[in-house]
């Protein structure tokens, strides 16, 4: 089968950090691009982990791009919570040696769509979703080109920055709202689902033992992450959200999924930010919409051991 030919829209962050390694590191996937936007942090930061994850993994000739400084409508909100003033505090961050991509992170997203064949290329957003917003309605022949959008971002059943809202969501609800209601086959990877992926002691320790520079990486910013899950969102380990996404990718048995419709609350009194998913039966002919319900953790992690594993040890 050939790999499964991806843009990682992102914004750097320790869970996103993860996402890029295993898409890196994944066989069955070819990534095109990684592209940044404001969110986890600031543009200007997020975009500079990017590239010194490229170093730390050894991510050659694939185009990095900047996109979006803040959301279509609202002020910027940022995680220093979760992710530290740098946006990936707890790691070691190397100078970066690969330079941007002079385009637009929009415009790179649009470029890629077209050069490449009808319904070959998938979007992974794993932030907010201006960048993708953008890119729909500036060229809105790239929607019916997409394969399909796999995102992490929502959650039918819980939030985790307002009692219903995600944070990808909630920093740019109008975004969210563009990209949920176009046509594209959209898979919505929630907190439902990521809540399930967390990185157990067990974890740790499997990744502990390949004792690579990447490796040491992906321990260094869980412990980072695991502290502030502990202390902010009251978790024992922390749930690494971005990847699941790369793993649905990859292998959608990975989890199960449920096709319903979804749409997102933009004027709620309490509820801005809200994926409103319709769980009714049978779901709407034609819905284009579906979300992550059930992980396979033991399948999961093998995968981000397996990319690990495959990227092997980088030169510092
Ligand atoms: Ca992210």
């Amino acid at each position: 089968m050939l790999p499964k030919k991806i843009i990682l829209d992102c914004d750097p962050g320790h869970d996103d950090a993860i996402a890029m390694l295993l898409a890196h590191g994944n066989p069955d996937i070819e990534l095109l691009a990684v592209t940044t936007v404001v969110g986890n942090q600031t543009l200007d930061k997020v975009t500079r982990n990017a590239l010194s994850i490229a170093c730390i993994a050894n991510i050659h000739n694939v185009p990095f791009a900047a996109g979006c400084h803040r959301p279509l409508v609202r002020e910027i909100k940022t995680a220093p919570d979760i992710h530290g003033e740098t946006g990936l505090d707890g790691t070691e961050l190397p100078e970066p040696v690969i330079k941007l991509d002079p385009r637009h992170a929009v415009d790179l997203i649009i470029d890629i769509i077209m050069e490449y064949p009808p319904k070959s290329v998938t979007l992974v957003p794993t932030a907010g979703l201006t960048n993708i917003a953008l890119a729909a309605r500036k060229a809105p022949h790239i929607v019916e080109r997409v394969k399909e959008v796999v995102l992490m971002g929502g959650g039918y059943h819980i939030g985790n920055r307002s009692a219903v809202a995600e944070f990808n969501i909630l920093i740019d609800p109008e975004a969210a709202h563009i990209v949920f209601n176009e046509k594209w086959p959209l898979t919505m990877v929630g907190l439902d689902l990521t809540h399930q992926a967390q990185a157990t002691p067990e974890v740790i320790e499997a990744i502990a033992r390949i004792k690579t520079r990447p490796a040491q990486f992906v321990l260094d910013a869980l412990e980072f992450y695991g502290e502030s899950y502990r202390i902010w969102q009251g978790f024992n380990y922390p749930p690494v959200h971005d990847p699941c996404a790369v793993a649905y990718v990859i292998d959608p048995t990975v989890m199960t999924t449920q096709k319903i419709p979804v749409n997102i609350e933009m004027t709620g009194a309490l509820t801005t930010g809200m994926t409103v998913a319709d769980f009714r039966v049978p779901p709407p002919e034609g819905c284009h919409t579906q979300v992550a319900v059930k992980l396979d953790q033991d399948k999961f992690w093998q995968m981000i051991i397996d990319a690990l594993n495959n990227i092997g040890e980088t030169a510092l």
